[in-house]
């Protein structure tokens, strides 16, 4: 039952049980949209799956129409056209978790320590430390998880089948990683720090962590690095990692650890759960798809790679003959700036440039948009294709392919009617 997954006590939580008891057929046919048909044979006090899912997903404060690829651990993917705001908010932002949720998080008793052989001198923080103690900086920041688009290759890879929807650009606020690294003394050997989160792994073995990854030196001392308590202005939510998580824009979301309690300073890659191959590695040279890799021929993902999304019109929309439609969407290009954006509606065969614009920090998404004008009725596609300021453009078919699915940043297509 995904629903018990939460072992904090959500409002709504206490609401439903009451509401299982005394909610009537006729209403629960109105929330799902539907007639049931075989009402009289379905057991007293059952949830409909349709509505439990919903449920949860308006518990974790998230838009009813985000797809649930998984309840265990929970994994929710944004549907595109629902990514069309420049700051993603809560209800839109896709989850993606590894383990289980922490249980519940009290902030009086709550710290932050950061320790490893590569520090001078360990130190333990309260929030309130954290907050008065160091200055705060904000930064718009992508993140998209390394699998984003992974249900797009052939054989398929294992793992979630995120269509193009895992990646958010929020309002990140908190103190920079480089402050605490700099309070603690680094040693000269520092190469690498991991995360140590608050949630436990899928198995429920206490000594075993569900995810902890981290970041190189040289990223964990960048100004945008942010240990982050709040989002969009907003106390940090529960699910994208209260009370406090890494944000590390740019790199696969992976790295961004939530509900932290520790980092780590590394004098070697950090080796913590989900840092070995293949998790978060891709082949040095291209593969043969379906094959696999020897772990020193992977590489651990770093940069993510430069990709755009259309998020209005949404695929398969009706427009009138005769007139233009304003097509909308954001590019990005992990530690890159993108430098143009282009659209196609001729399959790719010729290009037309899109009006960019520049990032409002560096690590956000860049918005773009275009005027489009059809030359006759029918079927076309919009291909949208994103080149970073090093020249690298998004390819048109589905990239290396590669175990588990990384680093697809095929152009994104939309269909539209012109009647
Ligand atoms: N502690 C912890 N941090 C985590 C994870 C996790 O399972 N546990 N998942 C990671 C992955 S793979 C991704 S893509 C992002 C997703 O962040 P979001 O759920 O806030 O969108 O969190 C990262 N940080
Ligand atoms: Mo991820």
């Amino acid at each position: 039952m995904p629903y018990f997954q939460y072992s904090i006590d959500l409002p709504v939580k206490k609401e439903r049980r009451t509401f299982i008891k005394k909610i009537s057929l006729a209403s629960i046919s109105s929330a799902l949209g539907a007639h049931i048909v075989f009402a009289d044979k379905m057991p007293k006090g059952y949830l409909p799956v349709l509505m439990e899912e919903q449920d949860s997903l308006k518990s974790m404060g998230k838009d009813p129409s985000l797809t649930v690829l998984n309840d265990r651990p929970w994994n929710v993917e944004t549907p595109v056209h629902l990514l069309d705001d420049r700051e993603t908010p809560v209800s839109k932002m896709f989850i993606r978790n590894n383990g289980l949720l922490p249980e519940q998080i009290n902030l009086e008793e709550w710290t932050f320590t950061i320790y490893g052989e590569s520090v001078i001198k360990a130190k333990t923080y309260n929030m309130e430390e954290l907050k008065n103690k160091f200055k705060t900086y904000s930064y718009y920041l992508v993140l998209e998880c390394g699998g984003n688009g992974r249900g797009e290759f052939y054989p398929p890879a294992e793992g979630n089948q995120w269509g193009v929807g895992a990646v958010s650009c929020a309002k990140w606020t908190g103190v920079r990683l480089r402050d605490l690294l700099e309070d603690v003394g680094l040693k000269n050997d520092a190469v690498y720090i991991g995360y140590h989160g608050l949630d436990s792994h899928l198995s429920g073995d206490p000594k075993k962590a569900s995810i902890s990854r981290g970041i190189p030196i040289w990223k964990a001392l960048q100004d945008e690095t942010l240990l982050a308590f709040t989002m969009n202005n907003q106390e940090l939510p529960f699910i994208h990692g209260y009370p406090l998580r890494l944000v590390a824009g740019g790199f696969p979301a992976s790295a961004s650890g939530k509900w932290l309690k520790a980092i780590s300073v590394r004098d070697k890659v950090h080796d913590g759960e989900k840092m070995e191959a293949p998790s978060y590695r891709v082949p040095i040279s291209p593969i043969e798809p379906g094959t696999t890799a020897d772990s020193e021929d992977m590489r651990i993902i770093e940069s993510m790679p430069v990709r755009s999304i259309i998020t209005y019109p949404k695929s398969g929309a009706q427009v009138a003959f005769g007139q233009t439609l304003a097509i909308r969407g954001h590019a990005w290009a992990g530690e890159a700036a993108v430098n143009h954006v282009e659209y196609s509606i001729d399959f790719g065969s010729t290009w037309r440039a899109c009006n960019l614009e520049r990032p409002i920090n560096r690590l956000a998404w860049q918005h773009f948009s275009a005027k489009i004008e059809f030359p006759l009725k029918g079927y076309y596609e919009v291909w949208v294709k994103a080149t970073d300021d090093k020249g690298i453009s998004q390819p048109m078919v589905v990239p290396n392919w590669n175990p588990k699915g990384y680093l697809n940043n095929a152009c994104h297509r939309v269909a539209v009617k012109l009647v």
